[in-house]
C-alpha cells in the first residue's frame, strides 16, 4: 500500500508510520475452509474476501447508481456519467434511498455467492436485515470511528456487516479502515457499547423534545470525531485497503470501524449489509417491508 499523500478521516491527518496504520489481511485463501475463515473472523475480529464477486455484477449495480445520481443531476456533466463525478456541490454521504427498490444492487447483496457465503461461515441457514445502507461518499467527507452495535443490538449480536465498494476505492477516495483488535476492547468500550441510540430518557424533557417533538436522535452512535487521539488511547492501527470492484469486508459488531475522507471528486460508493443466522432472533427495526430504521416506531423511552 503505498502512502506517499497525507490521508485523513474526519480532517484529522493519520499517522501514517507502521505502528499506527497497516493493511488488511487478505483471507481469500481460506474462503473454502470455514473453520479457518471463524479463527480469523475471531481473532481479528474481520475477515477482508478479495476478488469475490464477478465484477460485472458490481458493476451493474454500480451502474444503477450512476443513472440515478444523474437522473438527480448530482454529477458533473463534463465527464461520462460511468465515472461518476460530483457536481462540485453537492455535499453527500448516507444515501439509503439509492438502494431501495434497487434490483441490480440485491442481486449483489443478497444473492446467492454473498448468502452462500454466510451460511457456509455460520454453518447453518443464514438471514439478512431487509435494509440497505448505501453511502455515496463526495469530496471532504468520512465516517465517524463507531461499532455497529449500537445501531442494531435489539436481537443476536451475533451479526455480521457487509461492506461492499461499488468500484475501486484507492486511499485517497477514503475506503473503510478498522481499528485492530478493538473488538478485544469490548471491557474498555463497555458504557459505549450498551448504547442504543433509539433509546431516550423520558424523564428528560430536553431529551423528549429532541427525539419526540423534532424526531432527533439521543445518541449519534459515533465513539468520537477525533480518529487519530482514539487509536492514540486504544493501540492498534488503523487497518485499510486499496479496494477492488469484487472485494468485501465483513466484521463484528464491536470492532471499531471509520472511514478515511474522500479526497477527490470521485464519488465512492459502498453498501452495507447484515448477516445472521436464521435461528437467531433479529433486531426488529431492521425486519420487514417498511423498515422502522431508526425512525419514530423504533423510539423507546425509558426512565433514567
Ligand atoms: O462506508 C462507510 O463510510 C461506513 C460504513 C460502516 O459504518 C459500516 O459498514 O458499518
Ligand atoms: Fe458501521
Amino acid at each position: 500500500m503505498v502512502t506517499s499523500a497525507p490521508l485523513f478521516s474526519l480532517k484529522h491527518e493519520l499517522d501514517a508510520s507502521p505502528e499506527a496504520f497497516g493493511e488488511l489481511t487478505c483471507s481469500s485463501d481460506a474462503l473454502h475452509d470455514p473453520a479457518e475463515l471463524n479463527r480469523r473472523l475471531d481473532e481479528d475480529g474481520y475477515l477482508y474476501i478479495r476478488d469475490f464477486f464477478n465484477r460485472d455484477l458490481i458493476q451493474a449495480g454500480r451502474m444503477s447508481i450512476a443513472e440515478r445520481l444523474a437522473a438527480e443531476d448530482s454529477l458533473d456533466p463534463a465527464y461520462p456519467v460511468e465515472e461518476i463525478i460530483a457536481r462540485t456541490d453537492k455535499v453527500m454521504t448516507y444515501r439509503g434511498d439509492l438502494a431501495l427498490n434497487n434490483p441490480r444492487m440485491d442481486r449483489v447483496v443478497y444473492g446467492p455467492e454473498l448468502l452462500g457465503f454466510y451460511r457456509n461461515l455460520f454453518g447453518e441457514p443464514v438471514r439478512h436485515f431487509d435494509h440497505t445502507w448505501f453511502r455515496a461518499v463526495s469530496r471532504g467527507q468520512g465516517t465517524p470511528p463507531h461499532c455497529d452495535l449500537v445501531y442494531m443490538s435489539r436481537g443476536t449480536h451475533q451479526l455480521l456487516t457487509c461492506w461492499i465498494p461499488f468500484g475501486n476505492v484507492p486511499l485517497e477516495v477514503g475506503g473503510l479502515m478498522l481499528l485492530e483488535n478493538s473488538h478485544k476492547q469490548a471491557d474498555r468500550l463497555r458504557t459505549y457499547l450498551e448504547v442504543d441510540v433509539d433509546l431516550y430518557c423520558e424523564n428528560r424533557p430536553r431529551e423528549v423534545e429532541k427525539v419526540i417533538g423534532k424526531g432527533g436522535w439521543s445518541h449519534p452512535g459515533w465513539l468520537t470525531n477525533n480518529p487519530v487521539s482514539l487509536r492514540e488511547k486504544l493501540g492498534g492501527r488503523w487497518l485499510t485497503a486499496e479496494y477492488q470492484m469484487g472485494d468485501f469486508l465483513t466484521f463484528k459488531m464491536t470492532l471499531i470501524h471509520a472511514s478515511l475522507d474522500n479526497q477527490t471528486d470521485r464519488i465512492r460508493l459502498s453498501s452495507d449489509t447484515r448477516y445472521q443466522r436464521a435461528s437467531q432472533p433479529a433486531d426488529p427495526r431492521w425486519v420487514g417491508e417498511n423498515v422502522a430504521g431508526h425512525g419514530p416506531r423504533a423510539k423507546q423511552g425509558m426512565i433514567c
